[in-house]
């Protein structure tokens, strides 16, 4: 396996988070086993010190502008130079301290690992509308593409760089997390996974927006079961 290991977070006025959720990252222990580790922030219109805070900490900041969750990872992605890439919100959710263990799925033989927030989730971690929402969302991908993950919302993705080439990723929006996925699993030549992980409650404000980006999700399901989704 190689040895160049890129995190790439998305941050959206995430000032009391991003601290907490960078420390998590066991640079230390991932130097250890031999990996490079690059820390990329992708920042939107923050107004408040994210960019600042990701920089003290040591974060490469790429600033982008143009809006959306999807648009962010895009451009991470690109500017991302490892072999293997780590990604997560910026909210202290997700189980960056895991990646040593996410990483072992890559070693065995998968290409891609999504991860299952329902695994281990605190209480309080994702709302009851959320969890109604994502388990309609994830009914979607299953009914209209045959492919079964029980979180098709999941943030939290480790896979090889090199499935960047085979996928075709469209959405700007949040949908860009089920579009991963499912382009990851359709793929005859790569292999994905999903496994369970810790999850836990936010730091600082969600930035979905519950019924809108829900709705829009939904759509983005049909048009792409249709080949309606543009690049
Ligand atoms: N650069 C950039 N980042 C964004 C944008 N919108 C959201 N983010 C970041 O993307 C991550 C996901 O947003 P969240 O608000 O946590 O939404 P979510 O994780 O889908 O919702 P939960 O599953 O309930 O946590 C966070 O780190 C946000 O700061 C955006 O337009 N631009
Ligand atoms: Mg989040």
């Amino acid at each position: 396996m190689s040895d160049r290991l890129s995190f790439v977070i998305p941050t959206l006025n995430e000032e009391r988070a991003i601290g907490p959720t960078l420390n998590t990252i066991p640079v230390e222990r991932l130097e250890e086993d031999g990996f490079e580790v690059d820390v990329l922030v992708i920042d939107g219109d923050s107004t408040d010190d994210t960019r600042q805070i990701a920089k003290d900490w040591g974060a490469r900041v790429i600033i982008e502008e143009r809006p959306g969750y999807g648009r962010a990872y895009k451009t991470g992605f690109q500017e991302a130079k490892g072999d293997i890439i780590v990604t997560g919100d910026a909210d202290a959710t997700y189980p960056f301290d895991l990646t040593p263990e996410l990483l072992s799925y890559l070693a065995a033989s998968s290409d891609f690992v999504t991860t299952n927030r329902f695994a281990q989730m605190e209480p309080d971690a994702m709302s009851p509308k959320h969890q109604f929402g994502n388990w309609v969302l994830s009914t979607g991908c299953k009914v209209l593409f045959g492919t079964g993950f029980a979180d098709s919302q999941s943030g939290m993705w480790v896979f090889k760089r090199e499935i960047l080439d085979k996928i075709v990723l469209t959405s700007d929006g949040m949908a860009f997390s089920e579009e991963i996925k499912l382009e990851a699993f359709r793929h005859p030549d790569v292999n994905a996974i999903e496994v369970g992980i810790p999850f836990r409650e936010r730091i600082g404000e969600i930035k979905l927006e519950a019924w809108q980006d829900g709705f829009r999700n939904f759509a983005f399901l049909f048009k792409k079961r249709l080949g309606l989704h543009t690049r």
